[in-house]
């Protein structure tokens, strides 16, 4: 056959398409890859440029546990189930020829002398989304040939266009532009390459963005689980983490990008995950606390898991409160009232009733006496040394569970008053509870000594100042209980701690780094966001753009993706704010189209030497506050304004 010669491999990210091409013997081999979520199944395409040049077997394997049986002379039938006692699965593969032969030997499926190959592959499990049960025997097997024949049937050139058509329809809602000054042909490994050695390529950092949408996209529709903490891309039979879904930071990051990107839809497996956790979290809730309403702890898994794990880090029961924030951003962003009324207020309100019953009066020898504290209570997965010189895990009030609870309860009252306009008086004695308990919930500590926001409520050593965990800095993002607006002095404070962190070695993981570039932006720090972004890209991505914690773990994708839009555009104010943190590397010349701002809005931005240069607000109301080049102002939306 001879030489393999001029190899690429490319992953179309406007199409959601991956190609291998090469040639051999003089003719040209390229396969075609794509999962359809409109038809639900994986479509390989084999072409050759020559006539008669595909000669292959096709097998379908896995590590263990499982058999392999031939259906007819073009399909493939894999049953098998996960470990000894874990879901039953069943997987079907089937293949069509142009030109040549194909029959079955065996467990494979042996082709000759084709010049084409349309392969369809679907697979099914036992579990049952939602419940966490799985069927039963008799309800089992699925008839995971049925997608496959229903696919082939319908013709290669058929499922290409549907596939694309389904994925553009939600990929190209969002265009971004940053400044091109690199020839795009160069592969992606050797942009990333070139980026270690000093090369400038703004527009990689507008791929990474996109590149964010398009796992997104690829990863969380709704009707499926969530993103897990790789995606939905796990080589491993035995993943890090058990490819979980970790509360204290991971999950919730995923869900970062997914408003503001444009994708608000691909956040309902996460909502729908939450409500499948409410009846678990709340045994739990009453059981170990005696608390009303759910909670979840610091990791979660497909089976309702609500109770701790990993000795003192799981000891954290604010998992469920953090989460309840993604409902109320859902409707922020759409403003879907329906949605408010009937999923994201029952979710908000069983979390926040478990968070006033957890809190109790901090005691008369607390710098905080008698206001109201989280106990036990740990700041995720860090530990603090006492004046006694020992070190340990778990106080009471620690900063982080002091702005859940915060944000939980703003949040809460703002979606009863949002009720209110419709039902007057809407859940008066909850919200009465809710104003009680908000006021006297023990204020956030800056420290004498250093001036920084403290991350535990004692002015507590850190014995690891670098941590990857930025907890204390959830007011700042994702929540905005700090602001330089509202509350200038814990703004600076928070930005003393952060620099602290980052001056002793934090942002070592891809998502700990992604957090700071969030972070970054909302402090307004342009060329800091954009420093901390290119080594998340230089330190923490692997060739293919997955990010790197080490090992592959997706949140750090996630993060640097929402981080990138935090760069360009926020809205968490009551004002739409342009360009808060434009880095000088990006300031030349760029645009975006389709982000989405709270209360309802796109918004598409043109920009040139560091200025906007034009823009346009589209949305519900006529008119709509803006920032723009630090001059508040109200604009009429809908229309393209153009900057003096
Ligand atoms: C948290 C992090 C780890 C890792 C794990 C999946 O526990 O502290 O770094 O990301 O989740």
């Amino acid at each position: 056959m001879g030489e393999i010669k001029n190899y690429v491999r490319t992953l179309d990210i406007d199409q959601a398409v991956a190609k291998t091409s090469y040639e051999q013997g003089g003719v040209k081999f390229e396969r075609t890859v794509f999962a359809s979520a409109p038809d639900d199944v994986i479509v390989v395409r084999l072409t050759s440029s020559k006539k008669g040049a595909i000669s292959t077997d096709i097998e379908l394997d896995r590590p263990e546990h499982f058999s392999v049986n031939a259906q007819g002379n073009d399909t493939l039938l894999m049953t098998g189930q996960a470990g000894d006692n874990g879901v039953k699965f069943q997987a079907s593969l089937m293949a069509k020829t142009e030109g040549g032969s194909m029959r079955a030997d065996g467990h494979k499926l042996v082709v000759k002398d084709a010049t084409a190959v349309t392969i369809c592959f679907s697979s099914r499990t036992d579990y049952v989304r939602g419940s966490h049960k799985r069927l039963a025997s008799f309800e089992w097997p699925a008839n995971a040939e049925t997608p496959v024949m229903k696919a082939m049937a319908k013709g290669y050139g058929s499922l290409l266009q549907r596939h694309v058509q389904d994925y553009q329809r939600l990929f190209r809602r969002v265009s971004m532009k940053l400044l091109v000054d690199k020839d795009p042909n160069i592969p992606t490994d050797k942009r990333l390459h070139h980026f270690s050695e000093g090369y400038s390529d703004p527009d990689l950092y507008g791929l990474y963005f996109q590149f964010g949408r398009y796992l997104l996209i690829s990863c969380s529709r709704p009707g499926n689980m969530p993103a897990n903490l790789q995606g939905l891309w796990c080589q491993d039979i035995h993943a890090p983490w058990n490819a979980d879904f970790h509360t204290n930071i991971n999950l919730q990051m995923n869900y970062w990008p997914a408003e503001v990107a444009n994708l608000s839809e691909c956040q309902l497996p996460l909502i729908d995950l939450m409500e499948s956790l409410v009846p678990s979290g709340k045994k739990t809730a009453k059981e170990m606390y005696g608390a009303r309403g759910w909670t979840v702890h610091h990791l979660t898994d497909a089976w309702g898991f609500t109770v701790p794990a990993d000795g003192v880090w799981g000891v954290w029961p604010v998992g469920g409160a953090w989460l309840a924030q993604h409902a109320w951003e859902h409707y922020q962003f759409t403003q879907d009232k329906k949605f408010l009324h009937d999923r994201a207020y029952p979710l908000m309100k069983g979390a926040a009733r478990f968070m006033l019953d957890f809190l109790v009066e901090a005691p008369a020898n607390s710098p905080v006496a008698g206001k109201l504290v989280t106990n036990p209570s740990h700041s995720p997965e860090n530990s603090f040394r006492k004046a006694d010189g020992t070190v340990s895990q778990f106080t009471y009030g620690a900063t982080m569970d002091l702005e859940i609870a915060y944000d939980l309860f703003t949040n809460c009252l703002k979606a009863i008053d949002e009720q209110d306009k419709v039902t007057k008086g809407f859940d008066a004695d909850f919200r009465a509870e809710l104003l009680l308990a908000k006021k006297m919930l023990a204020p956030l500590q800056i420290s004498p000594k250093t001036g920084r926001l403290q991350e535990w409520i004692e002015d507590y050593d850190e014995p690891e100042p670098g941590h990857r965990h930025i907890s204390h800095m959830f007011g700042v993002y994702p929540g905005n209980e700090i602001s330089a607006k509202d509350t200038p002095e814990l703004f600076e404070a928070a930005y003393k701690s952060l620099e602290y962190r980052l001056s002793h070695g934090g942002g070592h993981t891809g998502w700990s780094r992604a957090w700071i570039v969030c972070l970054m932006a909302r402090f307004h720090q342009g060329d800091n966001a954009f420093f901390n972004i290119y080594q998340l890209l230089n330190k923490s991505t692997q060739p293919n753009m997955f990010d790197s914690h080490p090992p592959f773990q997706i949140d750090g994708n996630f993060g640097g993706c929402a981080g990138i839009a935090e760069m360009l555009l926020q809205s968490q104010d009551g004002v739409i704010h342009l360009l808060p943190a434009l880095p000088q590397a990006w300031s030349k010349s760029g645009s975006y189209s389709g982000l989405r701002a709270r209360g309802g809005y796109t918004v598409d931005v043109e920009w040139k030497f560091g200025h906007v240069s034009r823009y346009r607000i589209s949305g519900p109301s006529k008119t709509v506050k803006v920032r723009v080049d630090s001059k508040e102002k109200t604009v009429e939306t809908n229309k393209w304004i153009v900057m003096d």
